[in-house]
């Protein structure tokens, strides 16, 4: 690709991920709410609110690819998950639809499936079951995405992604964890694959213990490499294990699901 745009690059994912999605591009557009200063010889910043909808068509304009990082990542009051993760999402696809279709990756969550309990395995053909204003909000994400392709046959890659930090932080964690490498590479195939079509995909290392069956993208040629079970032995010791009624344990949105509604 000639430009890939990173939205929300200032954060976790962003910050962690950039220099590995470096190759695919000749250049980075990194975007966030403010300027990002610390750039490569690669990379450019453009400051966005992802809810002005002239600044998202402007910030799209010349992208190859995007991948959607940008929003509100946790529960929170629903103006703030409205601006971000429901405007914003419209905003980006109405740019995308006007500006060369690029192919997106959009930053989905396991909240959009939250109240599956993690005795169950799913699969990504179960209907949503989200746990918050979070949640709903991925849910409404997933689908623009859907009929962005039904409609206009935009390729998007919807991933669930599980629990994407540098190391597990807890015990449900040791289940939804998937590491920077293991997305960077899925990231990889995502946009090296000739057809995309618009597939779910849920985002998690090749954890042994798993509540998640990613066997209908197996086409995609993505295998993760890392594995939660690695860390048990630091999870056990650093975090007290949870009661067996305990949210963390039931649900597979864990805490998120008992997590009450943000007032305004
Ligand atoms: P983060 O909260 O660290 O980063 C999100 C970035 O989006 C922040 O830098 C923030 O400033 C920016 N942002 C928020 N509202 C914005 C707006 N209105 N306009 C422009 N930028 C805005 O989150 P993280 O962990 O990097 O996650 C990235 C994406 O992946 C998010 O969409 C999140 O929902 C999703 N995700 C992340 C998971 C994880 O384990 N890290 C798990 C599941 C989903
Ligand atoms: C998410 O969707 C959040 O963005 C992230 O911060 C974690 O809380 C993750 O889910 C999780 O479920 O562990």
């Amino acid at each position: 690709m000639k430009r890939l745009l990173i939205t929300g690059a200032a954060g976790g994912l962003g910050t962690a991920l950039r220099s590995k999605l470096a190759p695919l591009a000749e250049t980075l557009r990194l975007s966030d709410m403010t300027e990002i200063t610390d750039l490569s010889e690669n990379e450019e910043s453009m400051a966005c609110d992802l809810g002005d909808a002239a600044a998202v068509e402007a910030l799209v304009k010349g992208c190859d690819g995007i991948v959607h990082f940008g929003g509100k990542s946790t529960e929170g009051p629903w103006s703030v998950i409205n601006n971000a993760n429901i405007q914003g999402v419209i905003n980006l696809y109405e740019a995308a639809r006007k500006n060369g279709k690029p192919r997106i990756v959009f930053a989905s969550s396991n909240h959009a499936t939250g109240f599956y309990p993690q005795d169950q395995v799913i699969d990504n053909t179960v209907y949503p079951r989200p746990d918050g204003f979070y949640g709903i909000s991925k849910v409404f994400g997933e689908a623009v995405a859907t009929a962005y392709h039904d409609k206009f046959g935009m390729e998007t890659a919807i991933v669930r992604i599980g629990s994407c930090f540098p190391e597990p932080r807890n015990h449900r964690m040791l289940s939804t964890w998937m590491s920077y490498d293991d997305f960077a590479a899925m990231i990889t195939r995502i946009f090296d694959v000739p057809k995309l079509g618009c597939p779910i995909i849920y985002g998690a290392s090749a954890n042994t213990a798993t509540f998640w069956d990613n066997s209908n993208v197996a086409w995609l040629g993505w295998q993760p490499k890392d594995n939660g079970e690695d860390y048990r032995a630091k999870v056990d010791a650093d975090t007290p294990k949870p009661a067996p009624d305990a949210p963390d344990v039931i649900w597979q949105g864990g805490m998120f699901c008992a997590e009450d509604i943000h007032e305004e």
